[in-house]
């Protein structure tokens, strides 16, 4: 069998978009397999990350709206109960909280976090203790997050958002 120049490029830019992909599957696989503590951490650590790309406009007021009374909810809580709903939806532990969450979109799933951690920053929730270590693991999904682009960073923390709470819905 011979390669031709294109069969050659052909396969070059499969392999680059293999890569690219394959970046994000894994980062998706190596986060959900992190201690439910650490999913927290890369989270909030991703938004410190972020933050700044991310401008409220874009998160969109309307989508709040369906999360606004799960927010005020937590913001009510002691910090103790805020880490532990935190806990809840990361683990997809069945709780009121992971259940009101699990009904919400996928957007509105990523505005409910983004809001959740701007609350933090105003002194609404618990935050991240200081000298909190992250795993080997922990740390390598967010260097790898760190050198995925915006879009890319959109699509690994969809899914990871998306799959925590409980859908009440489902069977
Ligand atoms: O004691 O609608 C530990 C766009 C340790 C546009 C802890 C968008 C033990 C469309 C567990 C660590 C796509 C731009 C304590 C939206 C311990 C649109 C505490 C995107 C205390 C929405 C841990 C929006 C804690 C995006 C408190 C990209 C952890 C939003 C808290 C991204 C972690 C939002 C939190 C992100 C993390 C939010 C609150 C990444 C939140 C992250």
């Amino acid at each position: 069998m011979t390669f031709t120049s294109d069969s050659a490029s052909t396969r070059f830019s499969g392999a680059f978009n293999y890569s690219t992909s394959d970046a994000i599957s894994s980062t998706i696989a190596v986060f959900k397999a992190l201690s439910v503590d650490d999913q927290l951490a890369v989270l909030w650590y991703a938004y410190t990350e972020m933050g700044r790309s991310i401008t409220p406009a874009a998160t969109g007021a309307a989508r709040l709206q369906l999360a606004e009374g799960l927010l005020n909810q937590i913001k009510q809580m002691s910090h103790a109960e805020q880490l532990e709903v935190m806990r809840d939806l990361a683990a997809q532990r069945n709780s009121a909280v992971s259940r009101s969450y699990g009904i919400l979109s996928v957007n509105t799933k990523l505005a409910f976090w983004y809001e959740l951690s701007e609350l933090m920053v105003k002194g609404f929730v618990i935050p991240v203790p200081a000298g909190y270590q992250l795993s080997r693991d922990g740390s390598q999904v967010l260097e790898t997050l760190k050198e995925l682009d915006f879009g890319q960073q959109i699509t690994v923390l969809r899914k990871v958002v998306s799959d925590m709470g409980v859908d009440p819905l489902a069977d």
